[in-house]
């Protein structure tokens, strides 16, 4: 049986022990069965893991998108590889065929080296989420040039240090795009951080939504009027296994953010055989990821990984309150969707709701729901597998980061019996290991530690652009020889790894480690809580002590203050014990949360400390006012 699609747990284990027995094989197998390749690679691995140096499938020739698109037309031309779905109901979906797809990504390819850009060159890309996002994308992987998609929620400031960084040539965006009940003024944003870019020459915009903008001769032009002039058939550029694919800003803890580059091959088969594993993806099926493309999300599992499959993938432009909170449930039963992915925060947010949002509508398509980007809480999963999956879909909690270029860790559908909060075992070729503070492996089961990973797979990370010892330096000098996550996980007694959440996210009081993660998901036992945030204030005794941000379904919950104070420290003491009771607890409208849903726990902990300002960048969150709400508000 071919290792490429798994088919119960007993191949599971034995796919997994070559994996990890013959890396080389296992990979090289998968790389030669299910691609298109110019030339052969030469070694399927080499490595270094003290000076993070990866080659993976060595110079071997080729062109991912021949492997997203021409390979596909034969037998899939007709098919459908995306299905736009706007942010206003009334607005039609737009299908792409796999035809169609080839003819508007040569078209933009066209347009793009008429312009001038050449491979090697980078291209930031700002645009809403639109199919001009996936087929620039797309055309820039055909002529080599190297993507960078900067998330078009983020301001003038933070697009504009992104494109100094990797100092960009070109820049994609569009006169505005549509969120909800609001407009974005895109190009108006981009006019004001292309006051600071040096570097680029040109810029092409998308028309959305007709709205004014100022157009700068030379330098800024329409996109539409070009895309029609040019031609729709395209060669595709020779590419090296390891010439970059695309560069991806992600925030650090501190410091500027790192641009996380990823070269071809490996990403590519990655992306591929874990898409095709994790969401058990079968031929007719329409597959739905909620995440915008501007995260690796979006990238790895709305773009490349569903296309190199030949897989129907819907791009989504709206939010899910709006025009109300069926939103996700009415687009899944309209284009009867088969595979759906989304986040915890995005769960939550709906489970707040009447559950007549949910019950309205059809779900009966869904075969696999899986979840992203965060810790999933135990009450969230249950609201998901029972409301949304109705408890025959297979939910998959799936583990992995920007660095990793793909899933490392997840349960496979009708494969590996998922459990509750844990995003279960390794995929093939995985290797994760818990470190301890002083570096040794804690070995057994029903330990926490450090993640790591101990051998390279194919998609990880190749370097941050442009400083390659901060790379070193963050991921791989903690444990000497290992990939360092940042996360911390506990294995439970077979083995299954559940992700607590980020290192630096735990708290010591009195010496015993906290986690916040496990602390919160009590809190949310309480019927009346939404959601919490947890962090640490120095404390004279205890050296720490918690404090809780929490917020609650409805805000006339407040009243009995005191009474609910003593309800959620009573969980806790029954839980965990009275060791992780909280210090303080203040109740918010919200959490400070970047978009894509994580806290900025950051910020809360200044305001915990008694702080008043520096607070830092804040451009990134959703909503910067509920920093100085919540700042006010401190008790
Ligand atoms: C895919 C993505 C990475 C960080 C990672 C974790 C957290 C992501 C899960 C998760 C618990 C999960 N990339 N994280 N997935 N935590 N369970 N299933 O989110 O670069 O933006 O973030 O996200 O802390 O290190 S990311």
């Amino acid at each position: 049986m071919s290792s490429y699609s798994i088919q119960s747990l007993e191949h599971y284990f034995r796919v997994y022990r070559r994996s990890v027995r013959k890396p080389k094989k296992f990979w090289g197998r998968i790389a030669e069965d299910n691609f298109t390749w110019y030339q052969k690679w030469e070694k399927v691995v080499e490595f270094d893991m003290q000076e993070a140096r990866f080659t993976w499938f060595k110079n071997g020739k080729l062109n991912i998108t021949k492997n997203c698109i021409d390979r596909h037309l034969a037998n899939l031309g007709d098919k459908n590889a995306i299905i736009f779905e706007p942010n206003n109901p009334n607005e039609p979906a737009r299908h792409y065929t796999y035809n169609q797809l080839y003819s508007e990504v040569s078209r933009m390819a066209n347009v793009l080296r008429d312009q001038g850009v050449k491979k090697g060159d980078r291209v930031c890309i700002y645009l809403p989420m639109i199919p001009e996002l996936a087929i620039a994308m797309l055309a820039c992987a055909r002529i080599g040039a190297i993507h960078s998609v900067v998330f078009a929620g983020f301001s003038a400031q933070a697009l504009s240090a992104r494109i100094n960084d990797c100092t960009c040539r070109m820049l994609i965006t569009a006169d505005g795009g549509y969120r909800g009940s609001k407009k974005i003024s895109l190009k108006q944003i981009a006019d004001e951080a292309l006051s600071q870019t040096p570097s680029i020459e040109k810029v092409l915009v998308v028309k959305r939504t007709g709205e004014r903008v100022s157009m700068k001769e030379e330098r800024d032009q329409w996109l539409q009027p070009l895309l029609e002039q040019a031609a729709a058939a395209s060669k595709a550029e020779v590419m090296d296994a390891e010439e970059p694919l695309f560069i991806l800003y992600t925030s650090g803890s501190t410091g500027k953010p790192k641009g996380m580059l990823h070269t071809t091959a490996g990403y590519m088969v990655y992306t591929a055989y874990t898409f095709k594993n994790i969401f058990n993806y079968q031929q007719d099926d329409v597959y739905w990821c909620t995440a915008d493309i501007g995260w690796i999300t979006g990238h790895s599992y709305i773009l490349y990984g569903p296309l190199l499959n030949g897989a129907t993938t819907v791009i989504f432009e709206g939010i899910p309150s709006y025009p109300d909170y069926s939103r996700f449930w009415e687009v899944i039963q309209k284009h009867r969707v088969n595979q759906f992915y989304t986040s915890p925060t995005a769960i939550r947010s709906l489970a707040k709701e009447k559950i007549e949002y949910v019950q309205r509508f059809q779900l009966d398509s869904l075969k696999v729901i899986g979840s992203v980007g965060e810790p999933i809480n135990e009450e969230a999963w249950h609201w998901y597998n029972d409301h949304v999956g109705n408890k025959r879909c297979p939910l998959v909690d799936t583990w992995w980061q920007t660095e990793t270029g793909g899933i490392l860790i997840s349960a496979i559908p009708f494969v590996t019996p998922t459990k509750p909060t844990y995003a279960s075992l390794p995929l093939p070729g995985i290797r994760p290991v818990l470190m301890d503070e002083l570096r040794n492996e804690i070995t057994g089961n029903q330990k926490t530690g450090n993640l790591c990973i101990e051998f390279p797979w194919p998609a990880i990370a190749r370097t941050i652009w442009g400083d390659h010892q901060r790379y070193i330096d963050t991921y791989f000098s903690k444990y000497p020889g290992k990939y360092f996550t940042g996360d911390g996980a506990l294995r439970d007694e077979v083995g299954y790894y559940r992700i607590t959440g980020r290192v630096d996210d735990v708290i010591i009081v009195s010496g015993h480690n906290l986690g916040t993660a496990p602390i919160e998901d009590v809190i949310s036992e309480h019927p009346y809580v939404a959601e919490s945030a947890i962090v640490g204030i120095p404390h004279e005794i205890k050296g720490n002590a918690l404090y809780g941000f929490v917020v609650l379904k409805e805000t006339g919950l407040w009243r009995d203050r005191n009474n609910l104070i003593r309800e959620i420290n009573q969980l806790i003491t029954d839980q965990i014990g009275p060791i992780a009771k909280l210090e303080k607890i203040q109740f918010v409208n919200g959490l400070p949360k970047t978009r894509s849903g994580k806290i900025m726990r950051r910020i809360l902990r200044k305001i915990a400390e008694g702080e008043d300002s520096d607070f830092g960048d804040v451009t990134t969150l959703v909503d910067p006012d509920i920093v100085e709400e919540i700042r006010r508000e401190r008790v």
